[in-house]
């Protein structure tokens, strides 16, 4: 099936409206949907229908309810402990709790889909119940489908639903937002694969053809959140290459915007950065700084959210990256119009689109 048609499919207006924070936003505007534009900060899609909305990058708060996750395996394994950060990080701010069962660091062992629903269905459901919007990090639909019963209303799958065919059809039937995010192989064998010659028209392309898959099983478009996936099947080169291209991403080259996550929360390739003068990586707990500073400028860049381990210092950060990034929209705006007027061409700038669009 030829791509331009299939991308009409699922050109729809409606589903691809812009912040009320990007309208002004002059520099990205003139730059067109989902390019980077002369500040290099792209525009973002909205929300998707059942997720809170803001005139800003939203912040995802994790709970990994596992022994083992890389950052802070242990941490709040167990209900009550789970519960309790789940509700300290939506008081600190998170727009969304992501609460996830199974270990995804590099090298970890899948564990059953009882066991992972043991660990995440009362929490889901304590924390649903007390009004938080919560999201299941699972790969598996039958994980998935108890998770949404309990009153989850994201699912984010790492693989894309690739690790469970069943995944996009439980998805589409639900209606709920679905994060797809670029994966190629479970822990034990994604780091072999971090092997690109063009990191981020790989990545593109790999996350259109799972956005076609998911869309022909049912998913609605509209209902689509991108993740590049950080660390997963990435060296760090590829991890700020990807970073630095969000406009790229979100339009998968080209085509209507979707609203991006970006998960650099205490990644390995934070700490290699903040390597000793031996080399020896900084600990994942001592990265926060450092994902704060991403946080910043993934926001300012257009992500639509930030999936994060501390909530109130990038809940912080993303108010900071969405005040430069309006800062930067209205100075790109003045700027454009003055050359315009200097050119003598303010008739013809003002008639390329609407008047909001260049701030
Ligand atoms: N990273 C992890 C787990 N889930 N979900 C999305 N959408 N994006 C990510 O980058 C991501 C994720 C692994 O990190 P963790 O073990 O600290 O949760």
């Amino acid at each position: 099936m030829p791509r331009a048609w299939r991308w009409g499919m699922i050109r729809w207006p409606h589903k691809v409206t812009l912040m009320a924070s990007d309208a002004g936003a002059g520099a990205a505007s003139s730059a067109g949907p989902g390019r980077p534009g002369v500040l290099g900060y792209a525009q973002r899609a909205a929300s998707p229908p059942g997720l809170p909305s803001a005139a800003r990058c939203l912040v995802m708060g994790v709970v990994n309810v596992t022994p083992d996750s890389f950052s802070d395996g242990g941490s709040w394994f167990g209900p009550d402990a789970a519960i309790a950060r789940g509700l300290e990080l939506a008081m600190q701010g998170a727009d969304i709790v992501d609460v996830g069962g199974e270990s995804t660091r590099p090298g970890a062992q899948r564990v059953s889909a009882d066991e992972e629903l043991r660990r995440v269905g009362p929490v889901i459901r304590a924390l649903a119940s007390a009004g938080v919007p919560v999201s299941v990090d699972t790969m598996r639909a039958e994980v998935a489908q108890p998770a949404l019963e309990a009153g989850a209303r994201l699912v984010n799958d790492v693989s894309g639903g690739l690790a469970d065919p069943q995944m996009p059809q439980l998805v589409a039937e639900a209606g709920v937002p679905y994060v797809v995010m670029h994966w190629r192989g479970h822990s034990h064998q994604m780091q072999d694969r971090a092997v690109y010659g063009d990191v981020v028209g790989e990545v593109c392309e790999e996350l259109r053809r799972r956005v076609d898959a998911v869309v022909a099983e049912g998913v609605d478009p509209g209902l689509i959140i991108l993740d590049p996936g950080m660390g997963f099947a990435k060296l760090a080169e590829h991890n700020w290459a990807l970073l630095t291209h969000l406009g790229q991403i979100a339009s998968l080259g080209g085509g209507p915007l979707f609203p991006v996550l970006i998960g650099a929360s205490r990644k390995r390739f934070l700490g290699t950065l903040l390597a000793a003068p031996d080399g020896s990586p900084r600990p994942f707990a001592g990265c926060d700084d450092a994902t704060v500073a991403v946080t910043a400028l993934a926001a300012a860049a257009g992500a639509w959210c930030a999936r994060v381990h501390e909530v109130p210092a990038n809940a912080d950060a993303v108010r900071v990256g969405e005040a430069w990034r309006d800062a930067a929209g209205q100075a790109g705006g003045a700027a454009g119009a003055e050359m315009a007027a200097r050119d003598g061409a303010a008739g013809r700038a003002g008639g390329t689109g609407p008047a909001g669009e260049r701030g």
